[in-house]
């Protein structure tokens, strides 16, 4: 295994410990009041399943200090982001899982802005640590673009209505045709708010090319067209694609960072 690996390994390791002595530390019950929105009930326990099934009803849903709340309201993200923060000792919670509602408008020229915007939007809710996840892809041909629009690439107007997956590949391998040089970056940007709202923001970023058509079911979103060597990375098996993802690395730099703080 490789250096690098190896470290990527301990670092993984120590963030699962500090959550672990973290969660073994913390017994205080307190409950959170919102005007409008979700009551977050810190036990310090595990949540029981008849407590999940009553979030949307009683508006409380209960957060031990493994609790993180995914604010997104893209499902293949909760997906990539739980499969990763589970095995570290995080407890996931998906807006969908807490009965939250919530779109937020992207006003934001950056990937950075507009994840807090999101993660401030959600924890203003809930009150309890969140993480949103705002990406994209970025075209050096296309002098960055998509980038901060890539979801509404193909869209109508600043909201980007009617934009699809489906319809912004196409659109992208319209904007490439004749185009040699192929080289993009997929970027994920990850706004972690702590338990008193403090933010910290962490930045992964995953080289390739864009592809001349569609490879790969796997994924989501602009995956059949991104390139990395002779795969897309929708012809990647999950444990491959969190490996080199935008996303991996953005999740490895919080959790690197989490692990830091034990000190
Ligand atoms: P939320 O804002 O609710 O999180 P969203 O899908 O609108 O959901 P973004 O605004 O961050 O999220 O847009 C991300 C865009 O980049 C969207 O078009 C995704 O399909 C694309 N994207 C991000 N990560 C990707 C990945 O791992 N693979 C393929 N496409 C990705």
């Amino acid at each position: 295994m490789k250096l690098k690996s190896l470290l990527a390994l301990g670092a993984l390791a120590a963030g699962a410990v500090y959550l672990y002595k973290k969660h073994q530390e913390e017994s205080r019950v307190v409950t959170l009041q919102q005007e409008d929105g979700p009551t977050a009930v810190h036990t310090g326990q595990e949540p029981s399943n008849s407590v999940e099934q009553d979030f949307a009803e009683e508006e409380a849903f209960e957060v031990s200090p493994k609790t993180v709340v995914i604010a997104t309201n893209n499902k293949s993200k909760v997906e990539e982001l739980r499969r990763m923060l589970e095995p570290l000792g995080f407890q996931v919670r998906s807006l969908k899982e807490i009965g939250l509602s919530i779109e937020v408008e992207e006003t934001g020229s950056t990937f950075e802005e507009n994840a807090l915007l999101k993660a401030q939007a959600v924890y203003d809710r809930v009150k309890c640590p969140v993480i949103a996840d705002d990406s994209g892809i970025c075209v050096d041909a296309l002098g960055g673009a998509p980038g901060v629009y890539s979801a509404r690439y193909s869209g109508e107007g600043p909201d980007g209505e009617g934009a699809t997956d489906e319809k912004n590949n196409q659109k992208l391998l319209a904007a490439m045709e004749g185009v040699t040089d192929r080289s993009a970056q997929f970027v994920c940007v990850i706004a972690y708010l702590d338990a008193d709202g403090q933010p910290h923001t962490f930045r992964g970023v995953c080289h390739g090319q864009i592809g001349f058509e569609e490879r790969g079911d796997r994924g989501f979103g602009y995956d059949p067209l991104f390139m990395v060597g002779d795969r897309s990375t929708a012809e990647l098996s999950p444990e491959e694609k969190d490996a080199i993802s935008h996303r991996g690395a953005a999740i490895r730099g919080l959790v690197a960072w989490l692990a830091a703080q034990q000190d």
